[in-house]
């Protein structure tokens, strides 16, 4: 039986180049991956090929360069920033020598280090489980007890020392869980639904800025950090955006503002379908504040990528703006867009300076009021408490 090599936290990078014409802006999100998974890049090991190799990813000729590198430089663990079928992964492994880990392995263990609710580490472990089930074959079922190192941690690995059976039956647990915790979910927007406040949620690739914006605009101090998904839970609270010019002597609108997981190009499937409750509540928002970073280079990419994962969920019909982030680092100005309609489609702001944040309260309170006479309700007038639905 062939046993799996250890992991570790200095990893040997690769990254080919299959003519996509992005490469270097997916290699500089790639480091971003690794650190943010807590190990240690010794280098980067990189190729141009026409297609993958159906046995072992990369050539012969790579796989004996990847080898000599990381013996030189005493790697122990190789990260590719692709996805792996599970016998490439293994014939690497053997030729190697070393533990090989795909993108979505290091993604899911990145959110394994980040999950803290109940319901994000339930998902998180039945990704995992649901990821590496593929990988239970004849031959490469041992799974050492070895803790640390990247594509090792989280719930999951412990529950794969038991057999498949065994996996079936947690997973089965795992999702009845889920759903229970999705039920009361729902109940708990019903009620929302109910005393007709206007629910935004803030989207957005990875890094764009949404925890920042959520803290400028809450005062809420979530996780911000200049990490890859800092940010897994769901989190939600009430604001109060003032408006001065109602008719009937209003003096404001109450919304719902939710901070929620970022997005990342080619999300391992398995994270999307666990994470389908957290999506799903992105899905049911009335509004979606799409937030860019508009100062990356990868910028067009990234709204892109964020655009295929919102229809995925089903949410590609939820009235949208844009929030073009990071202007502190741009020649842009802050303001806002409108489109033909005259519906606003664009806000320019820095989350970070503040500025603009003004331009977006009224934009908030324009689309609240537009919505609340849509539906024809009378929006309550509620004390500007922050509540925590979380
Ligand atoms: N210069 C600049 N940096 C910003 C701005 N907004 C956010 N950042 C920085 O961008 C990084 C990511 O910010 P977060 O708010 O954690 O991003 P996020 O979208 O919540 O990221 P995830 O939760 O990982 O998906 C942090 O280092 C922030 O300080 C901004 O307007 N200008
Ligand atoms: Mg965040």
């Amino acid at each position: 039986m062939f046993e799996r090599p250890a992991s570790g936290e200095t990893a040997v990078l690769v990254q080919l180049d299959f003519g996509e014409g992005d490469f270097d802006e997916r290699l500089a999100e790639f480091r971003l991956l690794l650190g943010s998974a807590g190990a240690q890049a010794v280098g980067v090991v990189t190729g141009r090929r026409a297609a993958p190799d159906p046995a072992r990813f990369a050539g012969k000729g790579k796989v004996t360069e990847i080898a000599g590198f990381a013996r030189d430089h005493g790697a122990n663990v190789v990260v590719f920033n692709h996805e792996l079928s599970p016998g490439q992964q293994r014939n690497l492994e053997r030729e190697l020598e070393l533990r090989v880990v795909d993108r979505s392995s290091l993604i899911l263990d990145i959110f394994a280090q980040r999950a803290r609710s109940h319901e994000g580490k339930l998902q998180v472990e039945l990704a995992q489980l649901q990821h590496l089930a593929t990988r239970l074959v004849r031959g490469w079922s041992h799974l050492e007890r070895q803790k640390g190192g990247i594509g090792l941690r989280g719930p999951g690995e412990k529950q794969l020392e038991t057999d498949r059976r065994l996996l079936g039956k947690r997973v089965a647990l795992l999702k009845d869980r889920l759903k229970l915790l999705e039920r009361q979910r729902a109940v708990r927007r019903r009620a929302r639904t109910r005393r007709e406040v206007l629910a935004v949620s803030l989207v957005g690739y990875t890094n764009a800025g949404k925890s920042t914006l959520f803290n400028a605009l809450t005062k809420a101090g979530a996780y911000a950090a200049d990490k890859l998904f800092a940010t897994l839970d769901t989190t939600s609270r009430q604001l109060w955006v003032p408006t001065c010019e109602l008719a009937d002597g209003r003096s404001g609108c109450q919304i719902v503002l939710s901070d929620t997981v970022g997005f990342i190009r080619d999300l391992p499937h398995s994270l999307v379908a666990a994470f389908h409750a957290t999506l799903e509540e992105t899905a049911q928002a009335d509004v979606l504040l799409h937030v860019v970073d508009s100062a990356s280079a990868a910028r067009d990419q990234q709204i892109e990528a964020v655009e295929s994962v919102l229809s995925e969920i089903g949410a590609a019909d939820v009235p949208q703006i844009v929030i073009w982030n990071k202007i502190d680092q741009t020649a842009a100005g802050a303001g806002i867009e409108r489109n033909d309609c005259g519906k606003i489609s664009r806000v320019r702001l820095s989350a970070r300076s503040g500025e603009g944040l003004d331009l977006l309260r009224q934009a908030l309170a324009e689309i609240s009021l537009e919505t609340a006479t849509i539906l024809g309700s009378d929006t309550q007038h509620e004390a500007a408490t922050l509540v925590d639905f979380a």
